[in-house]
């Protein structure tokens, strides 16, 4: 057994013994590096995409990437055979978690447009329609994300929208993950860019001689993917909208007396894994010493055997228990920090559902692990993090069309809300607006 000191083990704060401040304290996100910083670096090379297109976006994929055998920065569809290679269970996986995850985002769909008379006459009615070209971000890096491939381009092909644009790093020998490759041909989607970080984004923002110009772009990345997301979505000129801001990943997970400890922790180091930036946090509801305890035991188990171990070091180091007194007591802490993904390992969890007013997803009760919603029930797993669930929805089937609005009125609809709209264009003092009624109105009186 490893020495006490290197015990993987959260730190903890019983909130009856401790001021609010050092609670939030505790609750703090890890600091991003300034936005200042990173927008210095990734500046220059949004520039130099926009002007040297694909020669540029090859030299840094080539550079980052070390693919330095890459001749073309894009794969159109469609794709060959031989790049989808995959084992029979992957496929398997593949198509299970696609068909839920379809299911669910097609249930999303509105059936027919809105339609209200807000007075007689006067028909209001909003529909929906596609974003047509779309840009989905696939983070490389320690993991190889093909579910996040998913989670992006089926409710973009639910959505119909009319291009698809995927793109990845490629590995060091020019080839994309085959698992991607498999997902870009179910999905319908009419390339791949070979590129990652700010490069690939400007690339789809501004679009160069191959990679397709996209109207929005989203997906999940480090912070120069993020940084350069906010750079396009700023620039007027590249005619491009973002998902939402990205921070590193994170859990809560709300756990009782009764909860089993192997579970709980079995959730926190599924979060833990993903990067040492990640933030897990356990708030323990009315448990004792004895409790505590076998959480921190099954906790350092556990991470002792996972492949990722050092990962797990690294985000457990800033990750905390919170000990509280209730359920209404940990709602209000859960709530406050608008958790990523939020685990209700209680006694009748879904009692507790309508007290949950910030979090991107909640995973409900001892046999829902975040792990479902990662890969395979159906729920999207594009989350706002970083406290953004406060103002943020996760992505879904809204994320890849626009709502328009329509009004249809009568001369009689006219007519009953003609004195409305003439008296605010008074007050306004815009007489083309009150006269493009009165002028109306006294052609019904001829
Ligand atoms: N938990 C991650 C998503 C993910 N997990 C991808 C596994 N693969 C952020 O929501
Ligand atoms: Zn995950």
């Amino acid at each position: 057994t490893a020495p006490d000191s290197d015990k993987i083990v959260m730190k903890r704060i019983d909130v009856s013994q401790s001021s609010e401040a050092d609670v939030s304290a505790a609750l703090k996100r890890p600091s991003q590096k300034s936005a200042d910083a990173i927008l210095n670096i990734v500046t220059p090379i949004i520039n130099d995409i926009r002007e040297n297109g694909d020669k540029a976006l090859l030299s840094y994929t080539h550079k980052f990437e070390k693919a330095t055998s890459l001749t073309s920065p894009v794969l159109r569809a469609p794709f060959p055979k031989e790049m989808m290679n995959l084992p029979a269970e992957t496929i398997k996986a593949i198509d299970v978690s696609f068909e839920n995850i379809r299911k669910f985002h097609a249930a999303q769909k509105e059936e027919k447009p809105l339609q209200v008379e807000t007075m007689p006459g006067v028909v209001c009615s909003r529909f929906s329609r596609p974003i047509e070209r779309v840009g989905l971000y696939v983070p490389g890096g320690t993991a190889v994300l093909p579910s996040t491939a998913l989670m992006l381009g089926v409710p973009a092909m639910v959505a119909g929208c009319h291009k698809i644009v995927l793109a990845s790093p490629p590995r060091a020998d020019g080839s994309i993950t085959p698992e991607i490759v498999y997902v870009a041909h179910k999905v319908g989607a009419e390339s791949i860019v070979l590129a990652g970080g700010a490069q690939a984004v400007a690339a789809m923002a501004y679009g160069t001689e191959s990679v397709t110009k996209v109207d929005k772009i989203l997906g999940p990345g480090n912070q120069f993917v993020t940084a350069a997301k906010m750079f396009v979505s700023n620039d007027t000129n590249a005619g491009v909208s973002i998902d939402m801001p990205a921070g590193p990943s994170e859990v809560l997970v709300i756990a009782d007396r009764d909860a089993n400890p192997a579970f709980v922790a079995s959730d926190l180091l599924s979060q833990a894994e993903h990067g040492v930036d990640s933030q897990v946090i356990c708030i323990a509801v009315g448990m004792d010493e004895q409790h505590l305890t076998a959480l921190d035991d099954e906790l350092h188990k556990q991470a002792m055997a996972l492949p990722r171990v050092d990962i797990v070091r690294g985000s457990i180091a800033h990750s905390v228990t919170i000990i509280v007194k209730d359920i209404e007591e940990a709602m209000r802490i859960s709530n406050d920090y608008a958790p990523e993904h939020l685990i209700l390992q209680i006694k009748d969890a879904e009692s507790v559902v309508p007290k949950v007013m910030n979090a991107g997803s909640v995973f409900i009760g001892q046999w829902t692990p975040e792990s479902v919603g990662d890969y395979s029930a159906g729920v999207n797993h594009s989350l706002p993090t970083y406290g953004f669930a406060k103002q943020y929805s996760g992505v879904n089937l809204a994320s890849f069309v626009k709502h328009i609005t329509s009004s249809n009125l009568t001369a009689e609809g006219l007519k009953n809300v003609g004195d409305a709209v003439m008296q605010l264009a008074k007050v306004e003092e815009l007489e083309a607006h009150r006269r493009a009624v009165s002028i109306r109105l006294a052609s019904l009186n001829k």
